[in-house]
C-alpha cells in the first residue's frame, strides 16, 4: 500500500471536527482531511502538507497532484520527504539543518473551519528554547493551508530580522521524460556544481540533474503532463526553484527509492535572492495551485 493510503486508512486518534481526524504515523501526529472535494493530509511537524488530492483527480487513476515518497520518515527531528516541506529561515544548507528548522518542529494547529468550498487550517510556530538553540531571533510564523478543489497555502512571518524560505514543493507526475516546466523565465542561479550542466532555458524538460533558482520567474508556472495541467500560481515570490534529482542523486537520497525521481519533480515558490526583511511587521508570500485538464 502507498504511503499515502495509509495515512487515509488510518485508525482515527481524536476526531477535531466533521472533515478533520487525527492519526499516528509511526512518531509524528496527522491531521487526515476527508471533504467532498479533497482529500488532503497534514503533518503538524513543519506543518507539512504531506498531500493533496481533488476529487476530480481520483487516486487510481492519476498520480498524486502533491507527491510523497513511500520511504519518508515519520520520526520527530526528521524532516519529510515529499509534499511541501517549508524551508524556513533559511533556504539551502547556508545553515544547520538543511532547509532551516522550521520542517523538522512541531507547530500548533491554531484554527480550522470548514464550508462547502472545501477546509481551512491555520498552524504556527513561535520562537522557544528549541528554536534559540538554532537562531536567536524572537518570531512567529503561521501557515494557512485551503483545501478544497484548489490549494491555497499562504505564509506569514513575523519578527525582526531578514530571512530566506521556500515552499519546496514536490508536485507528481507520470514520468520524468514527459513534461514541460514554463513561467520560470531566463534568469538562474545555478546550484549544481557537476561539468556538463543542463543547457535548456526558458521552457525546461528534464534529461539529467536540474537545480536552479529562477530569479525573474512569472507569476505562474505550469507542468504540462500528459493527460494534465498542473497550474501553479506565486504571489510576493523573488524566485522559483526547479529541482529534479535524476539517477545518481536520488540514489544517493536514503528516503527515496531510486526509480522514485521519475515521479515527481520540484516547483518551489521562494524568497531566496530578495529576502524577507522584517522590522517587527509581517510579511507573507505563498502560492496555489490548481489541475486543469
Ligand atoms: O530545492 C532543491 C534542493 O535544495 C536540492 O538542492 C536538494 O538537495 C533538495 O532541495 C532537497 O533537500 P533536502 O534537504 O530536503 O534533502
Amino acid at each position: 500500500m502507498s504511503i499515502i493510503n495509509t495515512i487515509l486508512n488510518h485508525t482515527v486518534t481524536e476526531k477535531i471536527s466533521q472533515c478533520i481526524n487525527k492519526v499516528q504515523i509511526d512518531e509524528l501526529p496527522v491531521l487526515v482531511i476527508k471533504h467532498p472535494t479533497c482529500q488532503a493530509a497534514i503533518a503538524l511537524q513543519g506543518a507539512h502538507l504531506l498531500f493533496w488530492q481533488p476529487t476530480a483527480q481520483e487516486l487510481a487513476n492519476n498520480a498524486p497532484v502533491l507527491w510523497l515518497s513511500d520511504k519518508s520518515q515519520f520520526k520527530s527531528g526528521v524532516a519529510i520527504r515529499g509534499g511541501v516541506p517549508i524551508c524556513w529561515p533559511w533556504f539551502g544548507t547556508v545553515s544547520s539543518p538543511s532547509h532551516g528548522f522550521a520542517r523538522n518542529l512541531e507547530w500548533t494547529l491554531t484554527a480550522h473551519k470548514e464550508s462547502e468550498q472545501g477546509v481551512e487550517i491555520s498552524l504556527s510556530l513561535q520562537d522557544s528554547p528549541a528554536t534559540k538553540a538554532y537562531w536567536p531571533h524572537a518570531f512567529k510564523v503561521e501557515v494557512t493551508i485551503k483545501l478544497g478543489t484548489t490549494c491555497e497555502i499562504n505564509l506569514s512571518s513575523f519578527g525582526d530580522y531578514s530571512i530566506t524560505s521556500a515552499l519546496h514543493t514536490y508536485f507528481g507526475i507520470s514520468d520524468i521524460d514527459a513534461i514541460t516546466v514554463t513561467g520560470l523565465g531566463n534568469d538562474y542561479i545555478e546550484r549544481l556544481a557537476q561539468e556538463n550542466l543542463p543547457k535548456i532555458v526558458g521552457e525546461m524538460t528534464f534529461d539529467q540533474e536540474v537545480d536552479r533558482i529562477y530569479t525573474h520567474p512569472e507569476d505562474v508556472a505550469y507542468i504540462k503532463d500528459q493527460n494534465r495541467t498542473i497550474k501553479i500560481t506565486h504571489y510576493n515570490h523573488s524566485d522559483v526553484v526547479t529541482w529534479s534529482p535524476w539517477i545518481d542523486r536520488a540514489k544517493s537520497i536514503a528516503d527515496l527509492d531510486d526509480e522514485s525521481y521519475k515521479t515527481f519533480v520540484c516547483v518551489e515558490t521562494c524568497r531566496i535572492h530578495q529576502p524577507i526583511v522584517a522590522k517587527n511587521d509581517t510579511h507573507s508570500y505563498g502560492v496555489k495551485i490548481e489541475v486543469l485538464d
